[in-house]
């Protein structure tokens, strides 16, 4: 595996490649062209900018994420075959510069849904949280306003103030569009794209529902083990596999995070591994990346990977804002540095119990 950092660009984000080249054994970021919207190309030059940005701060780009999928391909809207061409000439483009892992979710109108930003816990960090009761009092149109007071000025990914305006659109576009149909538009996406894929080697790595059941009336169908292997089979072509995300897949404490690792074998590109606690049903707060600290077991998470010899980039997710720093909620650098060394060292205890360097 490669110990990445996800990084949204100099103009976007508060943390820098200096300071992420310093973190042990953090060789590549995970990167994006955030300026750019759903549905419209990148070009060869703008990604090779970014390439070069960021070789010339002695990381290298592991893999993308996101290439978003515009709404009109999830719910077969009327311009879907348009937006099919354009991602195509996209991940072109990616393959023509090296470049060949693309995370992407298929959520309908919200990506990760949160209720709060930053609650605060005992040790005094703040997280990430969700409450399904907060969830169930507002309107989907009220959800951008009741957090975006706590994201410290940044942008967060998913929540576009301008994408946040025309929610009420979305959802007429969404109106008809269950579970099984979600599927179908997922499964003839897939299938236009998969001929570029091979032709470029380029793995598509679905990033899980965030949480992992429906919101707000809305279907979510990357939500537990028989979905994902479901999706594995539907378009069976290694091209087509799984950012395994342990805090969105383990937001139900009912999946068995490394039995889900072990079923998916040859099949997760990308992993996400992070923490958090459960302290009710429906309610959840992201946490520190250590075992202790949260309710997943991260030695087994990591022994799972280990054992089906997930050889892609991993990367700390979400982590507390710690020691007075003002950044975009769960992308600070300094606890995020912290989940790294963590795993590494996890990841170094398990190899060596193996009689492997
Ligand atoms: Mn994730």
């Amino acid at each position: 595996m490669e110990m990445t950092l996800r990084w949204y660009g100099s103009a976007f984000d508060t943390v820098t490649l200096e300071q992420i080249r310093q973190i042990p054994g953090v060789t590549g970021v995970i990167t994006t062209l955030y300026d750019v919207p759903a549905g419209q190309v990148w070009t060869r030059e703008r990604i090779r900018q970014m390439k070069e940005e960021v070789e010339a701060a002695g990381l290298h780009v592991a893999g993308i994420e996101s290439v978003n999928v515009h709404d009109d391909i999830k719910a077969a809207g009327p311009n879907r075959d348009l937006y099919i061409e354009n991602y195509i000439e996209t991940l072109k483009n990616l393959g023509e510069e090296d470049i060949h892992l693309v995370c992407y979710n298929f959520m309908p109108v919200f990506d990760w849904t949160r209720t709060e930003l930053a609650r605060k816990r005992a040790d005094g960090s703040t997280v990430l949280a969700y409450h399904q009761a907060d969830v169930d009092a507002l309107k989907p149109e009220e959800m951008f306003s009741s957090i975006s007071g706590d994201m410290n000025g940044t942008v967060m990914p998913g929540w576009e103030p301008e994408r946040m305006e025309k929610i009420k659109e979305l959802f007429q576009l969404y109106k008809g569009v269950d579970e099984e149909a979600l599927f179908e538009n997922l499964k003839y996406f897939l299938e236009k794209i998969m001929p570029v894929c091979r032709k470029y080697d380029i793995y598509m790595a679905i990033h899980p529902d965030d949480p992992a059941w429906s919101v707000f009336g809305l279907p979510r169908i990357m939500t537990d083990q028989e979905n994902a292997l479901r999706l594995l089979k539907m378009v069976d072509d290694p091209h087509n596999g799984i950012t395994f995300c342990t805090g969105s897949f383990g937001t139900n404490p009912k999946n068995d995070l490394p039995a889900m690792i072990r079923s998916m074998s040859g099949r997760i590109h990308f992993a996400h591994v992070r923490n958090l606690r459960h302290n009710a049903p429906g309610d959840f707060e992201e946490a520190a990346h250590l075992s202790s600290d949260g309710s997943f077991d991260m030695y087994e998470i990591m022994k799972a990977l280990y054992d089906i010899g997930f050889d892609g980039p991993i990367r700390p997710d979400h982590g507390r804002m710690i020691w007075g720093e003002k950044a975009m909620p769960g992308y600070g650098l300094y606890d995020r540095a912290l989940g790294a060394a963590y795993l590494n060292g996890l990841w170094e205890a398990i190899c060596k119990s193996h009689g492997k360097d």
